[in-house]
């Protein structure tokens, strides 16, 4: 077996039971005023998961977008939301207001904001999945599934892919924090298990689905020591169909620094971890391999169980990079993923000896610079 760790602290990458569903869809009940009229839901293209006896209505899942003319029909009554119930002393945690974490503002994206925040492109979390009700993402993940055995959908049972997806795509509202481009579409693909490893083979289907799927941009803040042809080619696949492909440098500095993968394949952006002082994280990896550097230490971002972590790694420097890539391409659609690998490096921040160098690559990532 070939081992995969998440670059958070150290874990391990095998496939199958999928499922797909988009949480752009609203859970809904609908009353009916007379008959219930199932074919209402289904014409709206919806999907009817209960009939009621005790009421003239259904339960279904429908696209937002339909809801308003649902509901215009005269043999509606009224429409509500499928709302969650919880045993007595169950309830989520209350939420924080929200907070722009210093990573979000150290890459500039909140002077990107007017310009752009990623609407309409679709990141691909290569992760162990992503909390689907947690209150600061829900709203913007519109695909899940599973490569795990054992595990049917793309939800988080470890954490770890729900706090690199906050740092990308934390919804802009009063709760919690924000991400760097908070108006991406995000795809949960579950490819680590519970403990945060997995094999090679769930990272390709990962990867095969995010092609398969239309994604523009790929995040795996994972990592291993040992080469695999048959990952780099699946990467390399990816990134032939226009694919942005970004991968955590590893945390292997103080452990022997030894090449990590997928962050070494050509084909990818590589990120190592910097600090607030704009210092390299002591446990970033280095290497030729490195292209470019992104806040790393102490970020606070969602976290599983509907609360929020502070966490230190490069699996939490990718994601920043990942989110700029997602932005700059919202706002310039014709970019290729090669012009987003080269405006992302051009524009950055230099840091430590002149030029490019094995710690900062090209330097910090700088959005606002990069729409330029
Ligand atoms: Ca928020
Ligand atoms: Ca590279
Ligand atoms: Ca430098």
């Amino acid at each position: 077996m070939k081992k995969v760790s998440l670059l958070l602290v150290c874990f391990g990458f095998l496939a199958l039971g999928s499922s797909t569903s988009s949480a752009k869809d609203k859970r809904v009940i609908v009353k009916f005023k007379g008959a219930t009229r199932a074919d209402l839901v289904w014409a709206n293209g919806g999907i009817v998961e209960n009939e009621f006896r005790i009421l003239k209505g259904v339960s279904a899942v429908i696209p937002e977008e339909r809801l308003a003319r649902l509901w215009a029909h005269p043999a509606v009554e009224y429409i509500e939301e499928d709302r969650l119930v919880y045993a007595i002393g169950k309830k989520p945690p209350s939420q924080p207001a929200q907070t722009v974490p210093w990573g979000v503002s150290k890459v500039n994206a909140p002077l990107a904001w007017t310009l752009t925040t990623g609407y309409n492109v679709n990141v691909c979390v290569v992760d162990t999945g992503i909390e689907l009700t947690h209150p600061d993402l829900k709203d913007n993940i519109a695909w899940n599934v599973s490569f795990v055995t054992g595990a049917k959908t793309g939800n988080d049972d470890n954490g770890h892919g729900t706090h690199v997806a906050g740092i990308i795509a934390g919804v802009n509202n009063s709760i919690g924090v924000v991400g760097v481009a908070y108006d991406v579409n995000l795809a949960a693909v579950k490819v680590l298990n519970k403990s945060g490893s997995g094999y090679t083979s769930w990272v390709i289907k990962g990867i095969e689905w995010c092609v398969a799927n239309n994604m523009d941009v790929i995040n795996l803040s994972l990592s291993s020591e040992t080469y695999s042809q048959a990952e780099e080619e699946a990467i390399n696949t990816a990134y032939n169909a226009g694919l942005v492909i970004v991968a955590a440098a590893g945390n292997d500095a103080q452990t022997g620094n030894n090449v990590q993968y997928p962050a070494a394949y050509s084909t990818v952006l590589a990120v190592s971890a910097t600090n607030k002082d704009n210092a390299i994280a002591s446990f970033s990896s280095y290497g030729d391999w490195v292209d470019i550097a992104a806040p790393g230490v102490d970020i606070y971002s969602t976290y599983k169980g509907g609360t929020y972590a502070t966490l230190s790694g490069t699996s939490m420097a990718a994601p920043h990079v990942a989110g700029c890539a997602a932005a700059l391409l919202a706002f310039n659609p014709a970019l290729t993923n090669a012009e987003v690998y080269a405006k992302l490096t051009s524009t950055a921040t230099d840091l430590g000896s002149a030029g490019w160098d094995a710690y900062f690559g090209w330097g910090l990532v700088n959005l606002y610079a990069a729409l330029q």
